[in-house]
């Protein structure tokens, strides 16, 4: 059955990979993200290929924005069935007492608190059609601190946290929920980290071969599609020489 896919952060790496998926999967999809022009390329993309596609560009920071965008909705995208909650970001890799409040902030608003709006502005529809999953963008980040990793991990720790106590609360209904905890993905993230610092940025991915968007967007695809009495709760995703979020075995990038 062709599924209503709502994806925050669906203008650049984990979050387009899963639009691109989820719409080889036949289903229809609400993509949202800042990047006004990002989100008219994919929306060309894909209606090209004949998916159905709104987009919503937004901040998922703004709270009463997203209440407006999702409210309004037209009656024939009401009823999501599955919502990505994969916005998020990294800022800075700096000891935690040298850390910088803005930074600590926007991941907090964005991670934490963007994804908590974003559910609770979606779940109660999902609870009264009795149908429904919600897929998290953790990461092995959230499993243990790193160095330099601080906030962020922490943004992570509580994305498992929130998703636990979600699981726990729809319990009583048919919702499915999932949190994906990738390790080293090659996107736009390190870009984000390092304040625009590529070459800084590129060194993160360097003798190691790391996942992709698509690799993390395959697993979203399978728990979505997974027989209804199934519900796939928590997957790690590492590339094969990470051991952990601060174990990478460089040097074997073939
Ligand atoms: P990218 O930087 O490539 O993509 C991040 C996406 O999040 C963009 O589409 C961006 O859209 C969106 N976003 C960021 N801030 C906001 C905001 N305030 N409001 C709305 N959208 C926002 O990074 P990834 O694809 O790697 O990151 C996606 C998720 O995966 C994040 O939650 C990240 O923490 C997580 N993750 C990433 C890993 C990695 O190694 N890459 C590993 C584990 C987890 P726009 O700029 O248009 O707003
Ligand atoms: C992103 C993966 O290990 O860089 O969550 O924190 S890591």
């Amino acid at each position: 059955m062709k599924k209503t896919v709502l994806i925050t952060g669906a203008t650049s790496g984990i979050g387009l990979a899963c639009a691109r998926k989820f719409a080889e999967n036949g289903d229809r999809l609400i993509l949202t993200g800042r990047n006004v022009h990002a989100l008219s390329e994919i929306r060309q993309e894909l209606t090209m290929k004949e998916t159905q596609v709104m987009t919503l560009a937004f901040d998922v920071r703004d709270r009463e924005i997203a209440k407006k965008y999702i409210e309004t909705l037209p009656a024939e995208w009401k009823d999501i069935d599955v919502l990505v909650n994969n916005a998020g970001l990294a800022l800075g890799l700096e000891a935690e007492y040298k850390g910088n409040f803005e930074d600590w902030e926007t991941m907090i608003d964005t991670n934490i608190k963007g994804l908590l709006t974003m559910t609770r502005l979606v779940v109660p529809g999902m609870v009264e059609r009795n149908r429904g999953h919600i897929i998290n963008i953790g990461s092995v980040a959230g499993d243990a601190a790193y160095a330099g990793g601080n906030v962020y991990c922490a943004t992570k720790a509580a994305v498992k946290t929130i998703t636990d106590g979600l699981r726990i609360d729809v319990a009583d209904t048919a919702i499915r929920v999932t949190n994906l905890k990738p390790g080293l993905v090659e996107t736009n993230f390190s870009n984000v980290r390092f304040h625009g610092d590529s070459d800084r940025a590129a060194n993160v991915y360097k003798g190691i071969k790391p996942l992709t968007g698509d690799d993390i967007a395959d697993v979203a695809v399978y728990a979505a599609n997974a027989p209804a009495h199934v519900q796939i709760a928590e997957v790690l995703i590492l590339a094969t020489h990470q051991g952990s979020g601060s174990v990478i075995v460089r040097g074997n990038a073939d």
